[in-house]
């Protein structure tokens, strides 16, 4: 089997990278130490998180003298996300930590004004502005076709800049800011977003630089129409695992967070099972779903922490599914059955190793959030949402908030943060605030969801995932007060969850909230529609969508 090296240098979900290169019949070499860089004949640097971190760890491990001599030897060099970043001369977001400089152009923040950040989701790689022709693809791009990409920084695209330098450039545009998602020249390939999450386009662009086809004819170059620029919406479907009575695990989803069967009026009854994770996860992928998230949502008692069943679904499901995977449940300090102290970081970096792309933290978050105002909004660096978002960057630290409403006749009865419903409680009130809940919604917490979320944005966390128990499992619509309270608090990315039951209310929280993705989980859990019936539904409506290629 032919070989591409991949330098494993911190910490971030390579397993999937790996999988995409396996499925397309290379083998990988793992780079161990600079020598291994002299002996690789392509090189693949992956990469996630913050630029200083990486760029120091390179100079520290003493990589960067090799990479930079394996570029300059014209041996094919492939960047991904930090590892195009890295080629740039800096970034503002270290400042004194310089680039290897190939690319003379410094990464910029996001501009939050107008729009969240970090830039999570589906977008463009489009060449037309660089001047490669129509009927011609740069590395299995195609400007018709969306990439994943997850990132506060970019290079501001100026027209014929990199360009008067020799580099083909493809672009993306967030909002009003044009920038540049995949540079290539002479042996490199640099692209901003991650190939092996973007589905059999993101494959298209892996297997051109590994067969080192950089130029290649298109069968079916795009049209006018078909190319459109910017981020989609992204839909995201939810899978909430947990073991039935029988101790299988899994898919089931409850009814205000209730998974057991009811019987007429009561309940109590069996957990309901709605089919297999991996098997569910790899149906939605081929529905067109933008991103699958796995929920824990029992602890899996008396079981090893590095024997977590869902560390296997995630090694399962990653190696067909190639869209970004979260996982959440259980991210918390904790102590093993052996007795030993295993840290959020620990549970999350196997999560990661196993194929996850970002976590998402429940529970602990509320607690944790409840201290950051106790001790005057320090941050002490040992949470959670630190430890990880420091490790991983804030892009893989999702946060779920399960709040719950409380009805109120005026603001001035409660000391949270209100807002005046359009569908009053049952005694005809017409304010309510949403109660943070912990363990599932089992335990209601004095801390309203705003709190919350503000404190789990200064604590590093990159999106929010936002249910909303009077809402989940109704098959009523998203809570589009909830969702528009949320996002005008803060300026991360908010997952709309809670309450789908057909594609019209995903068209109506996009059309009627600024939320940045929608999740279904029960709509699609019991066939009554399919991912990519929603999505055909938002096309329709004129919402920029991604199309799933085969
Ligand atoms: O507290 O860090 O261990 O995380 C536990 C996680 O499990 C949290 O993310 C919490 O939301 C979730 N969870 C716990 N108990 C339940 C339950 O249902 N009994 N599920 C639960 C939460 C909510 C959504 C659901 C949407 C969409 N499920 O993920 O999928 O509401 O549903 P719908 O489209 O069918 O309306 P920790």
């Amino acid at each position: 089997m032919p070989t591409v090296h991949l330098l494993d240098y911190v910490a971030g979900n390579v397993r999937s990278l790996v999988n995409a290169i396996e499925k397309l019949g290379y083998e990988v070499e793992w780079i161990k130490s600079p020598a291994d860089i002299a002996k690789a004949e392509k090189l693949i640097l992956p990469g996630v998180g913050h630029f200083g971190y990486c760029v120091s760890q390179f100079a520290k491990a003493n990589y960067t003298d090799a990479i930079c001599e394996h570029i300059r030897a014209g041996k094919p060099f492939m960047g991904i996300c930090v590892g195009l970043q890295a080629l740039c001369a800096g970034s503002e977001e270290d400042e004194a930590v310089p680039g290897f400089g190939f690319i003379n152009k410094k990464l910029v923040k996001f501009d939050p004004r107008d729009k969240s950040v970090p830039h999570i989701g589906w977008n463009s790689a489009n060449t037309a502005l660089s001047g490669t022709k129509v009927d011609e693809s740069l590395y299995g791009l195609r400007p018709d076709s969306k990439y994943y990409y997850v990132h506060s920084y970019a290079i501001p695209y100026r027209e014929g800049e990199l360009e008067k330098a020799g580099w083909a450039v493809a672009t993306a545009r967030y909002g009003n800011e044009e920038f540049v998602g995949a540079v290539s020249r002479d042996n490199v390939l640099a692209t901003q977003f991650h190939p092996e999450k973007s589905g059999a386009a993101g494959l298209r662009v892996i297997k051109a630089f590994l067969d080192g086809r950089s130029i290649q004819p298109l069968s079916s170059p795009p049209t006018v129409n078909s190319i459109q620029e910017g981020l989609t919406r992204r839909v995201i479907a939810c899978l909430d695992v947990r073991t039935n009575d029988q101790g299988d695990l899994v898919v089931t989803k409850g009814d205000q967070y209730d998974v057991r069967e009811r019987d007429g009026v009561s309940t109590g009854g069996a957990v309901r099972n709605l089919g297999k994770p991996v098997e569910m996860a790899q149906k939605y992928y081929e529905q067109g779903a933008d991103e699958v998230t796995f929920l824990n949502i029992t602890s899996f008692r008396n079981c090893p922490v590095a024997d977590l069943p869902m560390l296997e679904i995630l090694r399962r499901t990653s190696e067909t599914v190639f869209v970004p995977l979260t996982i959440g449940g259980g991210i918390r300090d904790t102590v093993d059955t052996d007795g030993s102290k295993v840290s959020a970081l620990d549970i999350a970096t196997l999560y990661f190793k196993s194929g996850a792309d970002k976590v998402s933290i429940g529970s602990d978050a509320v607690t944790a959030a409840e201290e950051y105002y106790a001790s005057g909004k320090k941050l002490t660096g040992t949470t959670a949402i630190e430890s990880i978002s420091a490790a991983y960057g804030n892009q893989a630290v999702v946060v779920s908030v399960d709040p719950r409403r409380v009805y109120v006749s005026s603001p001035s009865s409660t000391s949270h943060h209100t807002i005046r419903t359009a569908f009053p409680g049952p005694q005809g009130e017409e304010y309510c605030w949403y109660q943070c809940t912990i363990k599932g919604g089992r335990e209601g917490r004095d801390f309203d969801v705003i709190q919350l979320v503000r404190a789990v944005e200064a604590l590093g966390a990159g999106e929010i995932l936002l249910n909303c128990i009077d809402k989940d499992g109704t098959n009523s619509g998203f809570d589009l007060e909830l969702i528009r309270d949320v996002k005008s608090a803060i300026d991360i990315p908010v997952i709309a969850s809670s309450g789908a039951g057909n594609p019209g209310h995903f068209a109506e929280v996009f059309e009627k909230t600024s939320a940045d993705a929608a999740l279904g989980a029960g709509i699609f859990h019991r066939g009554e529609y399919t991912v990519k019936q929603v999505k055909e539904h938002l096309q329709q409506e004129n919402l920029l969508v991604r199309r799933y290629e085969e």
